[in-house]
């Protein structure tokens, strides 16, 4: 399949959507955190956990409408993530995806609250959602489900854990693991999980799809730290700084075969997903990785 033509299809339609909630006209109050929200938002990244989850729709055969706004939620709390991520008080970077970082352009208070915007919103794209038959406690397991993900036994929850770890300056790798399956790759087990609970997935297509999260998310991480390594950065809590770099390649390509190794149970709707794991670890030896 296209993967390339896969990706261009499924980002105009979460971007069609997002687009749609980011709007406010330029007289109105809210138009300065409107535009916060936006720049860090638009044009965005490679948009994986969006995709991946409009894919696990695919997988099941489902409509990709109805697992936008979970699409949506998603880039907003990523997104979220990278601003405060940036800030001075945690990784203080002044760049982001080669552009001055939020509080570089807002200020550190807007952007504080450009984050907090984006989190909430996040909420309130996931709680609108019109479920089928009126389901609503369908809606609110895939509401915990992102609470879980993103909340302190999750993504924030990671990122406190490498907060204190970092004064310790060493991080061996059951630590190292640990940190990163949470801050990485609780966000992106919830992309395939929350529209599994949504779609109504079987138990046995949930769990399929919880461990190839957990496989992908993980190998996601350590991609992103041979690329960093590659551009010379020396990360103290990355996996090239346990292990050598062709350990590192060697773990991720292990943790993609078990990604993909979940995905048996499903047929050749499950495409996508499986070309996804494939691109996302390839990733390592591309020369101008984005
Ligand atoms: C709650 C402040 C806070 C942070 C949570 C996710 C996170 C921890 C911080 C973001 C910074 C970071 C580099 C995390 C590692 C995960 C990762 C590789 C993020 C980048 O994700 P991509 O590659 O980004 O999907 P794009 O630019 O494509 O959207």
């Amino acid at each position: 399949m296209d993967l390339q033509k896969y990706f261009k299809t499924k980002k105009e339609m979460i971007d069609g959507m997002l687009e749609k909630h980011f709007q406010v006209p330029s007289e109105s109050p809210f138009a300065e955190i409107y535009d916060a929200m936006r720049y860090t938002l638009f044009p965005g990244g490679k948009r994986i956990r969006s995709i991946l989850t409009l894919a696990a729709a695919d997988a099941l055969g489902k409509d990709n409408n109805t697992v936008l706004p979970i699409a949506c939620a998603l880039e907003a709390i990523h997104t979220y993530s990278l601003i405060h991520d940036d800030l001075p008080a945690l990784d203080n970077d002044d760049t982001r995806r080669g552009m001055p970082s939020n509080h570089i352009k807002f200020g550190e208070d807007i952007a504080i609250l450009a984050g907090d915007g984006l989190l909430t919103l996040a909420f309130e794209f996931l709680s609108n959602i019109e479920t089928q038959n009126g389901d609503s406690a369908i809606l609110l397991e895939a509401i915990y489900e992102l609470a879980r993900a993103a909340g302190p036994r999750g993504m924030v929850g990671g990122q406190a854990c490498e907060v204190r770890k970092r004064k310790e300056k060493e991080c061996e790798l059951p630590v190292l693991q640990f940190l990163h399956i949470h801050k990485t790759g609780m966000l992106i087990r919830a992309a395939l999980t929350i529209p599994a609970k949504l779609l109504k997935a079987s138990n046995k297509e949930y769990e399929a799809f919880k461990s190839y999260g957990e496989n992908l998310g993980l190998a996601f991480q350590i991609v992103d730290d041979i690329q960093d390594a590659q551009k010379g950065k020396k990360e103290n809590f990355s996996f090239p700084s346990v292990m050598s770099l062709d350990e590192c390649k060697a773990r991720a390509i292990e943790l993609k075969d078990k990604a993909l190794s979940q995905l048996s149970i499903f047929d050749k709707k499950a495409e996508p997903l499986r070309h996804i794991a494939t691109f996302v670890v390839e990733r390592m030896h591309a020369k101008n990785p984005n």
